[in-house]
């Protein structure tokens, strides 16, 4: 079999977990219309089209489609454009049973389907403590407050006409991934790691926003966020990741925010754990010392081995992801795959990222694709020839301060198994003979 640009579509629907009996009638099915077809083909056309076909051996080149003889569409004169119909399966997904509730839960990001590292919008993830809402921006109103000189009520006119700056950073919940603390428990790389986004951001610096209310460089050590929803989500961050890179957002991937992703006005805390990202922003506060809201103290802290829980650990390690081959694809035949995946860091940049086949063994070093931005995700590809055999695909990634991605023996190891929060370990994808990925732990 050729090399195939699709990995990421080894199967008609990524979703669809086919049985072995099944794959091997879709693989049957195809060699045999292959070889009907061929002959056929090779019967009624004999050019140097069907020569070239029949070298390449397949037929299916020759048949002139409807599409290239007629009329196509018009254009779409009005409207919002959406991905093809066969493009369909192409989701987010909840997580049957996760949680009890729609307005408390999350919809995972398929990125065994992705490409590159921008997150479309409509498919970035969602997670609401408290369900979303469609805020009329022309009513929201965002209170800058607290050790300031002046306090001041923006209207999302005032902001907009601030200097704006767009810039490019992955999102990442702390719970991402937090199902592998203990053992394997879901098929995906959509359900392991789908917490994960990365967009391009539009939106005022915070230093800006503080520096036009004129905050108090001396006390004025901490900056509180505070949501519009129900929740009222609230975070504490450090002025200094504040005034470093924070940013006040209205726009996502080139138009406004969607609702679920906090219409019109979001937190980005690039590098920190999702939960920071506040949505409809409606308020800051600047104070002398964190506020150990409910959702700093109580929720979003790490259950330690001796019992005690570790509190505002907030940047996202290093971490890296295969995301095809990945649990739930096949492997239709041995030979050469492109074996793709993201890496990110909430430290900067991603240095190098080493790619296994063999469980952790033997590792070679990936092609990391421009761009490289800090706190960015960042693709990479390698190639790989299968060779029909079994086979465990792992990846490693390594940041610009030198910090290495832990493999889940390291990280139990500090950290025990009772963990929810910070998961980072490198991702073990078991191929087996039949071409059937799964997901595996590697001690
Ligand atoms: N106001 C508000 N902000 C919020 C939340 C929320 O429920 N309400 N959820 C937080 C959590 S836990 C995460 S992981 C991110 C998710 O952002 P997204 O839904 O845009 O992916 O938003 C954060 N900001
Ligand atoms: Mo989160």
């Amino acid at each position: 079999m050729k090399p195939s640009r699709a990995a990421g579509r080894l199967t008609p629907a990524p979703e669809n977990f086919l049985d072995a009996g099944q794959i091997a009638a879709v693989q049957a099915g195809r060699r045999e219309f292959l070889r009907g077809a061929f002959l056929a083909a090779a019967a009624a056309i004999a050019a140097p089209e069907a020569e070239a076909a029949t070298q390449a051996g397949d037929p299916a080149i020759l048949e002139l489609p409807e599409h290239s003889r007629g009329l196509g569409q018009p254009v779409v004169a009005r409207g919002y454009g959406l991905p093809s119909q066969f493009e369909k399966n192409l989701q987010r997904r909840e997580s049957p049973g996760l949680t009890r509730v729609g307005a408390a839960s999350v919809s995972f990001a398929p990125l065994q389907g992705l490409f590159g590292i921008i997150t479309p919008s409509g498919l970035h993830f969602e997670r609401h403590h408290q369900g979303w809402w469609d805020i009329d921006p022309s009513r929201h109103r965002l209170m800058v407050m607290g050790m300031v000189r002046q306090a001041k009520v923006y209207t999302m006119d005032d902001l907009m006409r601030l200097p704006a700056v767009s810039r490019m950073h992955f999102i990442e919940c702390g719970a991402n991934t937090a199902m592998e603390w203990g053992n394997v428990s879901v098929p995906t790389v959509q359900y392991t790691h789908g917490m994960l986004s990365c967009c391009e951001f539009t939106g005022v610096k915070l230093a800006t926003l503080l520096d036009d209310c004129g905050f108090d460089r001396r006390n004025g050590r901490f900056v509180l966020a505070e949501g519009a929803d129900g929740s009222s989500l609230t975070r504490t961050l450090s002025m200094e990741r504040a005034l470093d890179d924070g940013m006040v957002a209205w726009a996502m991937n080139g138009e406004m925010l969607r609702p679920e992703n906090g219409y019109p006005l979001r937190l980005v805390a690039p590098g920190i754990q999702g939960v920071s990202w506040v949505k409809w922003l409606r308020r800051i506060e600047v104070g002398d010392q964190p506020w150990g809201t409910k959702d700093e103290v109580v929720h979003y802290v790490d259950l330690m081995p001796d019992g005690t829980l570790r509190q505002y650990t907030s940047i996202q390690e290093c971490k890296s992801v295969i995301t095809s081959p990945s649990g739930g694809q096949f492997l239709l035949d041995k030979g050469f795959y492109n074996v793709t995946g993201l890496a990110w860091s909430g430290r900067g940049r991603v240095k190098r990222v080493d790619v296994s086949a063999d469980g952790g063994r033997n590792w070679r070093t990936a092609r990391i694709e421009s761009p490289v931005l800090p706190k960015c995700l960042t693709r990479f590809n390698i190639d790989w020839v299968w060779d029909g055999g079994p086979a465990i695909l792992q990846s490693r990634a390594i940041d610009e301060t030198g910090y290495v991605q832990p493999k889940i023996s390291q990280l139990r190891a500090v950290r025990g198994k009772r963990s929810i929060y910070h998961n980072n370990a490198i991702q073990s994808w078991k191929v087996a003979e039949s071409g059937e990925v799964s997901n595996a732990q590697v001690y």
